[in-house]
């Protein structure tokens, strides 16, 4: 570095040719121009640029880079303010040597002579093409599916408002078709994601194949696709359309290898106005009109409907009931004990919910599958677990020590955090874990195996036991079964109702428990002649109206101490 103190004046002017050297090499693309715009010189970033060197633009008008895309005015313009302020910038199309044009941002300044007058002008041309590319490709995101290259859901919503609104001005119908490839869950298991994503983009061209005019097509993401016609001319025209959707996806598809794969869709249907007058309106109720079609048997069409708008409102209505009910004190919990069959003592008791409203018990199948669609089966499941925490401690201040079984539904089990939600109760209201056990029907179990066990595994790290409730309804693989770290497996009483007539499946279930050394319990027992049975066959436990029907804390409590106990500690 230079010392500044001791630099005469002389030696702190920078030397001419290093101006000039800068030009050269520097990157921004420079011009110099005589006042008329005649290029006098151009630097080596110019000549990269615009694939003219120095020697081939020298002479020539400014324009020899200008693309021809820009009107009259918009020059004048530039003239205008050059000559009045002696500089300009703004984006323009500029055209290279070889053709082709490119978006810059230019700049140029004027620079004047002795007498004031602008004798020279100084450009630089900054190439745009990558930034507006990336623009671009922002834009194109926001606005469009990757895979299918459909529009996606923004780009449905702003179309939509838009049609809606163009349609109530002229009074014409439009039509959502909301469309979901069926069991496309089990392609993408068994094919693997990328080629779930082959077959999506090949369903997405043939709907797309179907597009008339003023029609348009989205993906919504998943396997799910929107419809939008614009203008319905009459029902006829909506089943029309509905049955060319089905029909198009009729031929096998093809993977790449040759191998064949049927896809069915189903489809759910939604007018404008009659079904709603608001795009999330519409597009929810061609939604629940498609979940009807799914019902139905899939590979089908349903339209939204006075059926299903009641049924919506009734689950809303149930909803708010729940969240109401939850700050009221409406619910409750029953306990009912199960019984170890050869001493006729409780090993432990299921805690079931109750919904007490206006003087009546709501069925908990009425309204937990209302709650699963919401997060409100996350407070049901917090106020259950906070009773049975609660229930313990009044049994231990009797001396007694009987684990409770809670239930929990497929939606709760399969939650993200559920094991950390039990963490968390299990910290704040401190019972011992070992008299905690989450009851999981067969079919929840079965719905994801990897997920399941390590869910599992987690709960049973937090000291939590397992069950498999309604046993025999789900289809289990035994080899899966034998891997879940579960104590007990609960019989569904349809078999516990067949046993009288055939005891086959009861006595295989109780076979596979014995050889699994996992705890069986037979549910719904009535009778008698059923325990028998059941104590023949091997049966460890039971449950059921024989010993004692879900009741309230203190009717078990009395249970519990005229009939005593069998406990785990
Ligand atoms: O007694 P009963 O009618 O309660 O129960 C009907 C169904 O509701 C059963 O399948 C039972 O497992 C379920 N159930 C009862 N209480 C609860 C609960 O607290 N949580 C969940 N998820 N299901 C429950
Ligand atoms: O699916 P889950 O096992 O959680 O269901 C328990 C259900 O079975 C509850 O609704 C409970 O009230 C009911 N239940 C328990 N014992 C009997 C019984 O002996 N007979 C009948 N019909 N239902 C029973
Ligand atoms: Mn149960």
């Amino acid at each position: 570095m230079p010392h500044v103190a001791n630099t005469s004046s002389h030696d702190r002017n920078v030397p001419a040719a290093l101006f000039k050297q800068l030009f050269d090499t520097t990157a921004e693309s420079m011009v110099i121009t005589d006042r008329n715009g005649i290029i006098l010189e151009v630097n080596q970033a110019f000549s990269e640029l615009c694939g003219y060197s120095a020697e081939e633009a020298r002479g020539h008008n400014m324009n020899l880079v200008g693309s021809g895309r820009h009107d009259q005015a918009f020059y004048q313009e530039m003239w205008h303010a050059l000559r009045h302020h002696g500089r300009w910038e703004g984006n323009i199309w500029n055209k290279k040597k070889d053709g082709s044009l490119y978006p810059a941002w230019l700049f140029i300044n004027g620079l004047v002579d002795q007498d004031g007058q602008i004798a020279y002008f100084f450009a630089s041309i900054r190439d745009m093409s990558e930034l507006r590319k990336r623009e671009r490709q922002v834009a194109f995101l926001a606005y469009y599916d990757i895979l299918t290259r459909l529009p996606n859901r923004t780009s449905l919503l702003k179309a939509l408002a838009k049609a809606i609104i163009h349609n109530q001005e002229s009074g014409q119908v439009l039509t959502v078709f909301c469309i979901d490839i069926d069991n496309f869950k089990l392609i993408n298991d068994v094919f693997g994601p990328s080629q779930g994503d082959v077959l999506l983009a090949q369903a997405a061209k043939r709907l797309q194949s179907l597009l008339r005019d003023g029609d348009s097509l989205y993906r919504l993401g998943g396997d799910e696709f929107m419809y939008l016609m614009q203008e319905t001319s009459d029902e006829a025209a909506v089943y029309l359309m509905a049955n060319r959707l089905l029909d198009v996806m009729k031929e096998p598809f093809l993977f790449e290898e040759g191998r064949k794969v049927f896809l069915n869709i189903s489809i759910g249907i939604s007018n404008c106005p009659a079904d709603g007058e608001a795009p999330q309106e519409l597009l929810r109720n061609a939604d629940l009109a498609m979940h009807k079609a799914k019902r139905e048997g899939k590979n089908r069409y349903a339209v939204y409907n006075q059926s299903i708008r009641a049924m919506q409102q009734q689950r809303f209505r149930t909803e708010s009931g729940i969240r109401a009910g939850l700050h009221k004190g409406e619910f409750l919990v029953h306990y009912q004990p199960k019984v170890h069959i050869a001493s006729r003592k409780t090993t432990s008791m299921e805690a079931l919910i109750r919904w007490q409203k206006n003087g009546r018990l709501v069925r908990p199948d009425l309204f937990i599958p209302i709650a699963e669609e919401s997060n409100l089966i996350d407070n049901l499941c917090i106020f259950v677990m906070e009773n049975a925490c609660s229930f313990l401690g009044t049994l231990k201040t009797h001396q007694v020590a009987v684990p409770i079984s809670i239930n929990i539904s497929p939606r709760q089990f399969h939650n993200l955090d559920f094991v950390d939600l039990t963490e968390g109760l299990l910290k704040q209201h401190n019972p011992d874990p070992r008299l905690l056990e989450f009851e999981i029907t067969e079919r929840t179990a079965m719905q994801d195996a990897k997920h399941t066990l390590r869910i599992m595994h987690n709960l049973r790290q937090l000291g939590v036991a397992l069950s498999i409730d309604d046993f025999g309804t789900g289809y289990s693989s035994l080899a899966y079964l034998g891997k879940m770290p579960v104590q007990t497996l609960k019989i569904d009483k349809q078999f516990i109702d067949e046993m009288e007539d055939n005891d086959g499946i009861v006595s295989t279930i109780i076979a596979i428990c014995k050889q699994m050394r996992i705890n069986v319990v037979a549910e719904g027992v009535e009778k008698e002649t059923q325990l028998a049975q059941l104590a023949q066959l091997g049966c460890d436990e039971a449950q059921g109206y024989l010993f004692c029907r879900p009741e309230p804390e203190d009717i078990i409590l009395r249970y519990l101490q005229s009939h005593g106990i069998r406990s785990p500690l």
